[in-house]
């Protein structure tokens, strides 16, 4: 394949292809300023001028400039963009990584007090493509929401029997680890780096929250490895965590206890946290998964998790690290006739009354539903129940539950809708709010994060498309009220320049038809009405089982017999989770009449021939959708197949492939789905279609 990073390594397209960089690539730039990444910005600008008739400066001289990258405080500018620079800057400070972008008189102006905003304002001119030369621009003022925002690699350093070397990754190995080694060959990550500081992420975690043997030791031992990859992503902003075991002073360490309030585990964790410190100045911090399907914690001490939680955040605080800890926690050995267990309720009843007791430098990171990252779940009501609490929210960038990058689905719109979601109450504060700090509780934010999706395939993410999900959870995460599908439109304009397409009005035409709507498409094919799973446990949750959990320890049923479905969560003959959730929606999930569609079975049981608010019935809803939804599938592949001879021909057979194989899984599913509910409730398909 060809290779667009310009770093080498032979990888396929991505965002940033040298010809993104064409409209700044013939301009005079000057870059003024001191830091490490101000330097990766004039590295940038140089590489982007070199034959391109353009030049970069770091110093003013007296030549007319086109576009001025400056610091504050980096010394005169030539006028005008000595002026313009003042304009864009006299709304006071810009924050550790914001800038203001002004143009007038044929200059432009990105002016930022720190390196980090310097290196996101040249982003910025990227995506502002020729329209960053063109007109003028009054100054305007740019600043992430969230000040973390993170992806958490779910990558094993050895390769795990089951998981492989990524767990739940689906796009080949790590890039980070080999077979139970460090890679030594480092272009990859300072590419991804690259990539993710274009998208606005600033923080990743490096291996599994699952911590294994050779993980565990990454925190001591091989530290080294860790120093490796923090070295190189540094000059592109991000900052790398670590997971670590919670037994970590035990299998480490060699004490006889991991319990939080033992004074020898305090020291023990002090002490390998400042050598860890001593080789990564700017280590971000510790990820925890602890009790938690089967993972180490504070329970085994009859400690809860606020112990648990503030032990590590009392060794990070003296260099400024925070832990996220996650509030995945739900007991996975259940038993299946026992209600009162409701895995939906299980992160609120373990977090929610230790509001209040946790250090802030602890971050508690939820799932954004209350299950486990499902296509369709109402936000963890978490999200609402901890105002004195850093809550940072958990997206799953790759594609566990939404087609594991073999299916198009572009997850914007549903993170979208997560983030803009008033948990108070229309026209009150967002989930968006409660992670960027401005909820109504007195806590910081913990901001997003996410567990990545990228891998050594030649595409980075397997499905060439599946890379839109990572460039816009970046570009959500620094602003929430971007439109998702605007956010496609960059990604687009990035990945698909114009100079490197065949007919770039019909790539972007083409692209918006295949994924804008892919996320409902999938929803349509796949387990109906919010109500989940139905998974296949034996194929790693890829494809229809519908079935598959309803009999299991793990908890997430569906409750299906010949009279109806769903899960009955109510307060007046449920679970009692809808009473977990502030007011209005604790009344709206209550109601059956209130209740959205979209997630009647994840709250009611409800008969087959319950009319839904959009006048059908749930099993008429069921087939329509089902049906619907393939359809869709086989019309996202047409459409693919016109732009043969457009775009990179080998991003164009991967994407093929790989519409050839969600047809025939949507196929699977709608027959499924479809045959099982007829089968249970005899009510046959209105429209007469063929379903046995
Ligand atoms: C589930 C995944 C599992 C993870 C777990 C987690 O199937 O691989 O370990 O989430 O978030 O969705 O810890």
């Amino acid at each position: 394949g060809h290779d667009t990073t310009g770093h080498g390594g032979g990888v396929h397209a991505a965002w940033l292809p040298p010809e993104a960089f064409a409209p700044l690539g013939s301009r005079r730039v000057l870059v003024r300023g001191d830091g490490m990444l101000v330097d990766t910005v004039f590295d940038e600008v140089e590489r982007a001028c070199a034959g391109h008739g353009g030049r970069a400066d770091r110093t003013a001289g007296d030549r007319e400039v086109d576009l001025v990258l400056a610091l504050r405080d980096a010394g005169p500018l030539p006028a005008p963009a000595a002026a313009l620079a003042r304009a864009a800057g006299a709304g006071g400070p810009l924050g550790a990584e914001g800038f203001a972008l002004a143009r007038a008189e044929g200059v432009t102006v990105v002016l930022a007090d720190a390196p980090a905003g310097l290196l996101y304002g040249l982003f910025h001119v990227v995506r502002l493509g020729a329209a960053a030369f063109e007109g003028d621009h009054p100054a305007r003022r740019h600043a992430p929401a969230m000040a973390r925002r993170m992806l958490d690699h779910w990558d094993n350093v050895d390769v795990h029997p089951v998981m492989g070397q990524v767990e739940r990754g689906y796009a080949g190995g790590s890039i980070f680890w080999r077979a139970g080694a460090a890679r030594r060959d480092l272009d990859r990550v300072r590419a991804y780096g690259r990539l993710l500081a274009a998208c606005g992420v600033n923080a990743i975690s490096v291996n599994n929250v699952n911590v294994h043997a050779t993980e565990a030791r990454l925190l001591t031992g091989r530290l080294g490895d860790v120093a490796e990859l923090a070295d190189a992503l540094r000059p592109y902003g991000v900052r790398v965590h670590l997971s670590v075991t919670f037994a970590a002073p035990v299998v480490l360490g060699g004490l006889p206890t991991a319990d939080p309030l033992d004074p020898a585990v305090r020291a023990w964790w002090a002490a390998a946290t400042r050598q860890v410190y001593e080789r990564i100045p700017d280590f971000g911090g510790y990820v925890v998964k602890a009790d938690s399907e089967g993972q180490p914690g504070p329970f085994t001490y009859g400690r809860d998790h606020a112990d648990g939680a503030n032990l590590l955040a009392e060794a990070l605080a003296p260099f400024g690290g925070v832990v996220h800890w996650r509030a995945f926690v739900y007991n996975h050995r259940q038993d299946w006739r026992d209600r009162s267990t409701d895995r939906a309720r299980a992160a609120y009843d373990h977090f929610a009354p230790l509001d209040g007791r946790f250090r802030d430098n602890v971050v508690v990171q939820a799932k954004f539903g209350p299950i486990d990252f499902q296509p369709r779940e109402p936000v963890s009501p978490v999200l609402a129940a901890m105002p004195a609490t850093r809550l940072a929210v958990e997206f799953q960038v790759t594609q566990e539950y939404t087609g594991q990058q073999q299916h198009v689905c572009y997850l914007a719109p549903c993170w979208s809708e997560v983030l803009t979601f008033a948990p108070w109450g229309p026209g009150g504060p967002t989930v968006a709010d409660v992670a960027a700090g401005s909820g109504p509780g007195p806590a910081t934010g913990g901001g997003l994060a996410a567990v990545a999706n990228v891998g050594d395939d030649p595409f980075w993410t397997g499905h060439p498309l599946a890379q839109a999900n990572l460039y816009a959870y970046g570009r959500l995460a620094w602003d929430p009220g971007l439109d998702p599908i605007a956010v496609l439109d960059e990604w687009i304009d990035l990945t698909f320049p114009a100079s490197t397409v065949g007919d770039p009005a019909l790539v972007r035409e083409t692209l918006h038809a295949v994924m804008d709507d892919s996320w409902r498409t999938y929803e349509r094919y796949t387990a109906p009405l919010g109500v989940g799973f139905m998974v296949s446990p034996a194929r790693h949750h890829y494809g229809p089982d519908v079935d598959g959990y309803e009999y299991s320890r793990w908890g997430t049923y569906h409750f299906a017999d010949r009279d109806g479905v769903g899960v009955d969560r109510t307060r007046a003959t449920g679970t009692g989770f809808t009473g977990q959730y502030p007011q209005p929606w604790s009344q709206v999930y209550e109601s059956l009449s209130d209740c959205p569609d979209e997630l009647l079975l994840f709250f009611h049981h409800v008969p087959y021939g319950h009319v839904l608010r959009s006048g059908s019935t749930v099993i008429q809803h069921i087939y329509d959708t089902h049906f619907a939804g393939v359809q869709q599938v086989a019309q996202m592949r047409q459409r693919w197949r016109r732009l043969a001879g457009v775009i990179d021909p080998a991003v164009h057979a991967r994407v093929a492939e790989r519409l050839d194989e969600q047809l025939r899984c949507a196929i699977e599913w709608r027959d499924q789905v479809n045959t099982y509910f007829f089968r249970k409730s005899g009510v046959p398909d209105v429209r007469g279609r063929a379903i046995h």
